[in-house]
């Protein structure tokens, strides 16, 4: 395949301006019979094309007359029609076969052949695979949908949209209507047919209107949807509150499979989900699983207005839905729990995932300029630096500007098509502001770096920063320019005390926290009145994605991990200490980084006034992926015995007897309730077990081994597991086995007892994999599953995956195969593991290679692989 370009954009030749479906549902044959009225578009004369893949058409009409097999041509995903005009009625039948469709995309078999259900997923290009049509964003169209099938094997029918009618039908089948009066691309339509239970709970928006909050799941589960409607009613209430949009239909539908290829789906009126972010109870779910379906539901929710209703005009605007409802989503998470944790959180997720995927052969910018297969390119880039984009430009206009931009936002844009271009404009104009210099960061891949470098001069009082970026090269851009970073910072005198900022040009100090802008390669900025040497705490909330580049001393580092109070704040410099600690280990010093790092946590250990939460996030080292980005010779398994040495050092230097202690006092009356004092006493007694078993295994062990039998809830048992099997402790065996034996109907439960084997740290990871793989629940034809041994061994298992031997390249490219064949998307997202792989140490590096090259000399790869394997190996 050719690669498809933003610059070559062109409006469509043809738009649908109403389809009405009826749909026959069989699980092996379904037939989709479309009638398409058409738009011609008055600058075009091209004839009709229309997507289609792997229909079988049996039947086709223009304007009420059967067409000629000469009037029609259909080859290579494309049926052209001679002799159509504005206003012709296109009309086709067509068979697909929902249970052969192992892609899970179209129209495909959620479950077995007698229990399962019927359903969708169409973006980016699935519509194209259930029906012809102009399969792109840009053509929005009203639709009808009629669906009818067997009444005992599907006695439930949905469409998105309002229903309008349903009836029963000869032979015992019926039949269900659905109208949405809201014009759509075709990526936002779905149907759903089976046996499924619901849960559900009238709403009534903020302007009045009525409507219906429905979850669907089959019936095993369904008392695991309550913390989903909880959170789906929480949301719509925070868009009204904080952006002033409505839901706009009389339904809302939630339906949850165990068969999905990510996350969830927007579809307009039916959101489709996999079960994992929807279904969420104490006995199955962690802390953090809890707070990833609400997240999830939101920013589904959330897609209503960024997405539906103002969607994009072509797939290289992706982030401007995804980055924008991504913000949306963290901002309801920051207001619903708490701040500085969720921006921890997704700071850390930036790092371990959107830094590499910038600093590697697979970085693109936000907004790529070309791409082969769409689906490759729902990234973290696209998603979480797309995110950070927004929130950058949100800081600049403040929350009223802000929210005056994204009104005039959707005022000029509802119901349409848009770009990036339009929401910058529409956010600039609000606020008279160009905003135009941020497109640059769209455009441009790569992770700025920040250079800092304070300077003080005692006799005129002045502290002088210079600010310089500097962004390197990535595949196909060479060349970079300088893009505007916003850099919020404070001053902090020895004591830890906030300063005034007195910045040169000012009439006067203005506040304690500021934020200024570096939109040129390098620029000096001058605080006034500074009565001695400062520390400053820059890029306060992370306020621009970029790698700061600061030469603090340890001492400053500390000074603001203990006094910072932005929890935020306290925890970045902790994180900037521990990666000097690492670095100082790695060259093997004696450290004063390591002291400090120490010294600070274990004084802060001992304040019982700091969030349990937050304490256990200082007490986290960044990750391995995080360290080994900033190493030019990659070995993951000295990185991991060294970041091990690092948490080693903190566990000594706080003590058995305090660690015991605090872990005694947050078990006293465990419980699983689910606030946020709750949850985050539970994550400081994970973090406090873990530090514990790297100084006295024999202690921990046995404590673990308890809380394992005794946990209230999934949070505190998957720690305790966690600890036991990480560490290979004689307790491991039985605590597993009760696992396994405990949830074997529970595929989400078990979906996490293949992940907590399969990141076993260093060469034990692979023999465990293999014999994984050999038990009678895993399949490769689940994603779940599939991720949840080898996403968890290749993503999240440096040390483990990354043998010198390379037999774990070996292991993951032969599956990645035989998964290609089964569901490309799956196969060419796991695919993404070998991300940095030219960074490698020399024998790594060359296993990884022939892995590789193996790989992509594979006949018949799929064209979702192949574009990965290929950009990789660049
Ligand atoms: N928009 C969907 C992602 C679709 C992925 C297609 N391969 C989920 C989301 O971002 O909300
Ligand atoms: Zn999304």
């Amino acid at each position: 395949t050719s690669p498809i370009h933003l610059r070559d954009y062109r409006r469509p030749d043809w738009s649908v301006e109403t389809i009405e479906l009826e749909i026959d549902l069989g699980i092996d044959t379904t037939e989709v019979s479309s009638r398409l009225t058409l738009r011609s578009n008055p600058s075009s004369s091209a004839p009709l094309r229309l997507d289609g893949e792997g229909l079988e058409l049996l039947a086709i009409s223009l304007d009420g007359s059967a067409l000629d097999v000469h009037a029609y041509r259909y080859d290579k995903g494309v049926l052209e029609v001679d002799g159509a005009r504005d206003g012709s009625v296109l009309e086709t039948r067509v068979r697909v076969r929902p249970a052969a469709n192992t892609t899970l995309e179209g129209l495909y078999l959620s479950g077995s052949r007698e229990h399962g259900f019927l359903l969708t997923q169409c973006e980016a290009e699935g519509f194209r695979h259930i029906t012809f049509f102009p399969d792109r964003p840009d053509v929005l169209t009203r639709y009808t949908v009629t669906l009818r099938a067997d009444r005992e094997r599907f006695p439930v029918l949905l469409a998105g949209g309002n229903p309008a009618g349903n009836g029963e039908l000869p032979d015992g089948r019926h039949w269900a209507r659905f109208i949405d009066p809201h014009p759509k691309p075709g990526y936002l339509f779905a149907l759903v047919a089976g046996r499924l239970e619901n849960i559900q709970r009238d709403y009534v928006t903020a302007d009045g209107g009525k409507v219906k909050l429905v979850i669907w799941s089959e019936a095993n589960v369904i008392d695991c949807c309550h913390y989903a409607l909880d959170a789906l009613e929480r949301s719509m209430r925070w868009d009204e509150q904080a952006y002033g949009r409505n839901y706009d239909l009389d339904v809302f539908h939630v339906v949850a499979t165990h068969d999905f290829n990510m996350g969830a789906m927007e579809n307009k009126g039916l959101n489709i989900f996999n079960a994992k972010y929807l279904l969420a109870d104490p006995d199955s779910s962690t802390d953090e699983e809890y707070r990833a379906v609400e997240a999830v539901v939101a920013h589904e929710y959330f897609h209503n207005w960024t997405g539906n209703r103002v969607t994009c005009r072509d797939w290289f605007q992706l982030s401007l839905k995804e980055g924008l409802t991504v913000f949306r989503e963290q901002q309801f998470s920051a207001d619903s729990n708490s701040a500085s944790l969720k921006r921890i959180e997704d700071v850390a997720l930036l790092r371990r995932t959107q830094f590499p995927e910038d600093a590697g052969p697979l970085a693109h910018p936000v907004r790529p300029a070309e791409y082969r297969e769409i689906n490759n390119f729902y990234t973290a880039t696209v998603y979480e630096k797309g995110s950070e984009l927004v929130r950058m430009i949100a800081g600049r206009l403040g929350q009223d500007g802000f929210r005056r931009g994204m009104d005039l936002y959707f005022e000029r844009h509802d119901g349409q098509a848009a770009t990036i271009e339009d929401f910058l404009s529409a956010l600039g104009d609000a606020n008279r502001i160009d905003l135009s210099p941020y497109l640059a960061w769209y455009a441009q891949a790569g992770t700025p770096r920040l250079h800092a470098k304070g300077e003080y001069d005692a006799a005129r009082c002045e502290y002088t920063l210079t600010l310089s970026q500097q962004t390197r090269p990535t595949p196909g851009q060479p060349e970079k320019v300088s893009l505007p970073i916003p850099v919020k910072l404070s001053l902090f005198d020895r004591q830890g005390t906030m300063l005034p900022l007195h910045l040169d040009g000012d009439e006067q100090a203005d506040g304690t926290e500021k934020v200024i802008v570096l939109d040129k390669g390098s620029q000096r900025f001058v605080f006034k009145h500074v009565l001695a040497p400062p520390v400053a705490s820059l890029l306060r909330g992370f306020s621009a994605p970029v790698v700061l580049e600061c030469d603090y001393s340890p001492e400053e580092l500390a000074l603001l991990l203990t006094h910072d109070a932005d929890g935020f704040n306290r925890w970045e410099a902790g994180q900037q200490l521990a990666m000097l600690a690492f670095d100082s280990l790695h060259e093997g010093h004696h450290s004063d980084a390591c002291k400090a790092w120490c010294d600070a946590l274990a004084a802060l250990f001992e304040q019982h006034a700091i969030d349990p939460a937050l304490l256990a996030d200082l007490l986290t080292p960044p990750g391995e992926i995080e360290f080994a980005d900033r190493q030019s010779e990659v070995d993951p398994g000295r990185i991991h015995a060294q970041r091990q040495t690092l948490q080693h050092r903190l566990a000594e230097r706080i003590g058995i007897d305090a660690l015991l202690a605090r872990y005694h006092a947050l078990s006293a009356n465990a419980h699983q309730h689910l606030d946020n004092a709750s949850q985050a006493r539970r994550r400081l007694k994970r973090r406090v077990l873990e530090l514990l078993a790297l100084v006295d295994a024999g202690q921990a062990h046995a404590l673990a081994a308890k809380q394992y039998e005794s946990a209230p809830g999934m949070t505190d048992r998957l720690a305790a597991l966690g600890v036991l099997v990480r560490d290979r402790a004689p307790q491991a065996s039985d605590a597993l086995a009760h696992f396994r034996q405990r949830y074997a109907n529970n595929p989400l439960a078990l979906d996490k007892w293949f992940t907590v084997q399969a990141q076993v740290p260093g060469d034990a990871a692979l023999a465990i994999i293999k014999q994984l793989e050999n038990d009678p629940a895993f399949t490769l034809k689940n994603p779940n599953r599939a991720r949840s041994l080898f996403g968890a061994f290749a993503s999240t298992n440096p040390s483990g995956f990354h043998r010198a031997d390379g037999e774990g390249y070996q292991l993951l490219t032969e599956r990645l195969a035989q998964l290609d064949a089964l569901n490309p998307q799956i196969a060419a997202r796991l695919a993404t593991a070998f991300n940095g792989w030219q960074r490698l140490e020399p024998l790594r590096r060359h296993a990884a290679r022939l892995a590789l090259e193996s790989l992509a000399q594979r006949e018949g790869l799929s064209p979702n692989l192949s574009e990965i394997v290929g950009n990789v190996l660049q």
